[in-house]
């Protein structure tokens, strides 16, 4: 995590406004659950999203991230409607475009972590191609997707990742397109970090966002997430709890190895959970400000009138 996501804000005001100075960084409390719960959410009793909120709180509090320093984004979908929920700076953007407006942010605002939510219609369908364009130019932030394989908030469509067969109110006779593989797209599309987790293992889905968070790039983390309501059962087989079995990324699975990364990801439901990718890969964030510093180098100690005029000689 870079240092600057736990300083503390920037005192602007005079001191008539600001009476004390605020605790040193390291003396400041991380904030509550109180404190970062916004609306009561609105998913339906069982939801799996609920889980992926509660461990989103639980890893804002363990790191201690202040209001200030968290940005929240997301979509159009039930998951997307993460952002009402957190007590925080954010945006519940148009349906498919987190992403591009995500990027925005995390360029023009290198002291933030940016943090993006959403369904896998929103990723993979309307927003498939800003998902693999975030990917490529390795953007700093955090993307979740929490994958339900159906449209919940719709009312049950199939959704990119649905399997064949599913039966939904567009495919009445069962679904008979192929699904895509998240985790293949997200390597094949040059994300630096691709892990697996599922809602009913809230230690590993809090261990694998908390190491989303720290890695410097376009960290994606696809989270199984049961639509009771639309897809009930979808992911048992994962789950010990429903006889299924939830098997971690084998010890010796070398995470910079692009082949071996697919290797796990083309393994048969219910595959594997953790890290599978992970690479380091200079970000857009860090090739742009050095195009920034290098220009305003170049105009060092100009007035803004000086920087103008220069400009309008090279077009004479
Ligand atoms: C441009 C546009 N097209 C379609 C919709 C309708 N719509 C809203 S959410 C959604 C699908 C959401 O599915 P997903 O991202 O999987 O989220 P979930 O509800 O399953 O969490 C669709 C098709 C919309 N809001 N805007
Ligand atoms: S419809 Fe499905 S995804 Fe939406 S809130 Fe209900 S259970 Fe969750
Ligand atoms: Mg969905």
């Amino acid at each position: 995590m870079s240092a600057t996501l736990t300083e503390a804000p920037p005192r602007t005001s005079n001191a008539t406004s600001v009476p004390s100075a605020p605790p040193p960084s390291d003396q400041r409390k991380g904030l509550s659950k109180k404190e970062l719960a916004a609306d009561h959410p609105t998913w339906c009793p069982g939801c799996g999203d609920f889980s992926v909120l509660a461990l989103y709180f639980k890893l804002i509090e363990k790191r201690k991230l202040w209001h200030e320093k968290i940005t929240t984004i997301a979509g159009i979908g039930c998951s997307s409607r993460f952002p009402y929920f957190v007590q925080a700076h954010g945006a519940h953007y148009i349906h498919g475009r987190a992403l591009p407006f995500a990027s925005g942010i995390s360029l023009s605002r290198p002291d933030l972590h940016v943090f993006v939510f959403g369904g896998d219609g929103d990723a993979f369908s309307i927003g498939g191609n800003h998902f693999n364009h975030t990917a490529r130019k390795n953007i700093k932030m955090t993307y979740v997707v929490m994958d339900n394989w159906v449209y919940g908030l719709t009312k049950k469509q199939t959704s990119p990742t649905s399997p064949l067969g599913f039966k939904s109110k567009t495919d009445p006779w069962g679904a008979v397109d192929y699904p895509i593989n998240p985790m293949k797209q997200a390597i094949a599309a040059g994300a630096t970090f691709v892990a697996r987790t599922t809602h009913t293992n809230p230690n590993h889905v809090l261990q694998m966002m908390e190491a989303a968070m720290d890695h410097d790039g376009f960290s994606f983390v696809e989270c199984l997430s049961e639509c009771v309501e639309f897809y009930e059962g979808a992911f048992d087989a994962s789950n010990p709890r429903k006889g299924g079995a939830f098997n971690v990324v084998p010890a010796a699975h070398d995470v910079t190895n692009e082949m071996a990364a697919y290797k796990l990801a083309d393994e048969p439901f219910p595959g594997y959970f953790g890290i599978f990718y992970k690479v380091t890969k200079p970000t857009k964030n860090a090739k742009e400000a050095a195009i920034g510093a290098a220009a305003r180098e170049k105009v060092k100690g100009l007035k803004d009138w000086q920087i103008l005029q220069q400009t309008f000689d090279k077009l004479k």
